[in-house]
C-alpha cells in the first residue's frame, strides 16, 4: 500500500496524544488476528502506552506461546484515547467488544470487502496478512520491532498464507518474513506451533476418517462417528481439520466430511477447488459459507444424510471438470478464493482450537 506520509503522521500524532490505547481483533480469531493484535499492542507498550488487548473469543490454544497472549481480555474496560481495530472487514467482526465506544480511530485490514469504518483506514487487499501492513507502518509510527513483535507478526504471515502457499503470495511477504527472522523470530517453531501442530487424538481421528475414504468421479468423502471420537480419545465433535487435507488429493474437485453429532444430527463440511461453488448446496441444506468452503448441519442418520448429500453434490461436478473450472475461476480472483477459504476455516475451526484439539 504505500501509506501516504501525511496520514501516517496524523495517526502517529493521535497515538502520541493518547495515554490509553485499545486494540481489538475479530471474533473466532485466527493467527493473523492474534498476531496483529499482539504485534501492534506490544509495540505500543514498548513506547510507554497503556494498551488493552481485546479478543472477544480469547486466544486459541495454538497461539498461547506468543508473548502478551496472557494480557488479552474478552471485553474492554474503561475509556481510551485511541482505538485500533485489526484484521476486521467491518465492525460486526469485532463482536460486541466496541458497543458503547466511539467510532474507532484506526482500521488496519487486508480484506477486499473492508467498509472503511474508522477515522483512518489502512486497508490493503494486496497484503497477504494484516500483520504485513502493521510491519510496514511500524517505522513511520516510531514503533520498535522487538523480537516478541516480530514473532507475533510472523505468525500472522505464516497462518494467513497457510505456510506461504496461497496464490496471493508475493516476494515482499517473503522479504518481510526474512526480516522478522533477523530480529529473532524462529520461523520453523512458529510454523509448527501456529499451523501444523496437532494433538495425538486428532491424528488418531484422522486415521479413522482416512480409513473410510471414498471416491466417485471428482468427489471424495468420508465419515466420522461419535464412536470414532471415543476410540481416538478426541473430545471435540469436529473433523480436526481433516477435510482440508482431503481436498489436497490429486484430481479431487470437491471433498466432503460427514461428522456425527450428539442428538441425531450430522455436520457436513464441503471443500472445493477454485472455480467450484459449494456455498449454494450448503445453503440449500440450511447452512452456508464461501464458494471454496461451506458447511451445514442436518437431522437424520449418517447413512441417509450421506446418500442424499453425495447424490446432490455429484451434480455440481462438470462432465469436463478442467474446462468448467477454468471458466468459472476466471470470474473470481484467486485472492478472493483464498480469502474465503481462510475465512471459512476461521469460522469453522476456532471452537476446537479453543479446547486444544487443533
Ligand atoms: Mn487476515
Amino acid at each position: 500500500m504505500p501509506v501516504d506520509a501525511p496520514t501516517l503522521q496524523k495517526i502517529k500524532q493521535g497515538l502520541q496524544a493518547a495515554q490509553r490505547v485499545l486494540v481489538v481483533a475479530h471474533i473466532r480469531p485466527d493467527g493473523d488476528a492474534i498476531g496483529s493484535l499482539l504485534g501492534l499492542g506490544l509495540a505500543l507498550q514498548a513506547i510507554g502506552k497503556e494498551v488493552q488487548l481485546v479478543s472477544e473469543d480469547g486466544v486459541p490454544a495454538n497461539f498461547r506461546h506468543l508473548e502478551g497472549n496472557d494480557q488479552v481480555k474478552r471485553v474492554p474496560q474503561g475509556q481510551f484515547g485511541f482505538i485500533c481495530v485489526v484484521d476486521c472487514s467491518d465492525m460486526g467482526r469485532t463482536g460486541k467488544a466496541l458497543e458503547g465506544y466511539p467510532q474507532p480511530d484506526l482500521n488496519i485490514d487486508h480484506h477486499l470487502t473492508n467498509l472503511n469504518f474508522a477515522r483512518f483506514n489502512l486497508v490493503d487487499y494486496h497484503a497477504v496478512a494484516t500483520a504485513e501492513i502493521i510491519a510496514g507502518i511500524l517505522p513511520g509510527l516510531g514503533l520498535p520491532l522487538s523480537q516478541p513483535v516480530a514473532e507475533a507478526l510472523l505468525t500472522g504471515l505464516i497462518t494467513d498464507t497457510i505456510g506461504f502457499r496461497t496464490s496471493n503470495m508475493r516476494p515482499q511477504a517473503l522479504r518481510l518474513a526474512a526480516e522478522l527472522m533477523e530480529v529473532g523470530a524462529d520461523l520453523p517453531e512458529l510454523y509448527r506451533q501456529g499451523l501444523v501442530s496437532r494433538s495425538f487424538p486428532a491424528l488418531r481421528l484422522w486415521g479413522a476418517g482416512l480409513s473410510k475414504l471414498e471416491r466417485r468421479d471428482g468427489l471424495v468423502w468420508t465419515t466420522l462417528t461419535l464412536t470414532d471420537d471415543l476410540t481416538a480419545g478426541y473430545t471435540g465433535h469436529d473433523d480436526a481439520d481433516l477435510v482440508n487435507s482431503m481436498i489436497l488429493i490429486e484430481d479431487a474437485e470437491i471433498a466432503i466430511i460427514f461428522i456425527e453429532q450428539p442428538g441425531g444430527r450430522i455436520k457436513v463440511s464441503w471443500r472445493a477447488q477454485p472455480g467450484i461453488d459449494v456455498s449454494q448446496i450448503a445453503l440449500q441444506f440450511g447452512g452456508g459459507g464461501h464458494p471454496a468452503a461451506s458447511g451445514a448441519e442436518l437431522r437424520g442418520s449418517l447413512q441417509d444424510v450421506q446418500e442424499q448429500i453425495v447424490g446432490q453434490t455429484l451434480l455440481l461436478l462438470p462432465t469436463d471438470g478442467r474446462k468448467l473450472r477454468g471458466e468459472a475461476a476466471s470470474k473470481l480472483s484467486a485472492n478472493d478464493l483464498n480469502g474465503w477459504l481462510v475465512d471459512a476455516q476461521h469460522h469453522e475451526f476456532q471452537g476446537k482450537r479453543e479446547n486444544g484439539q487443533g
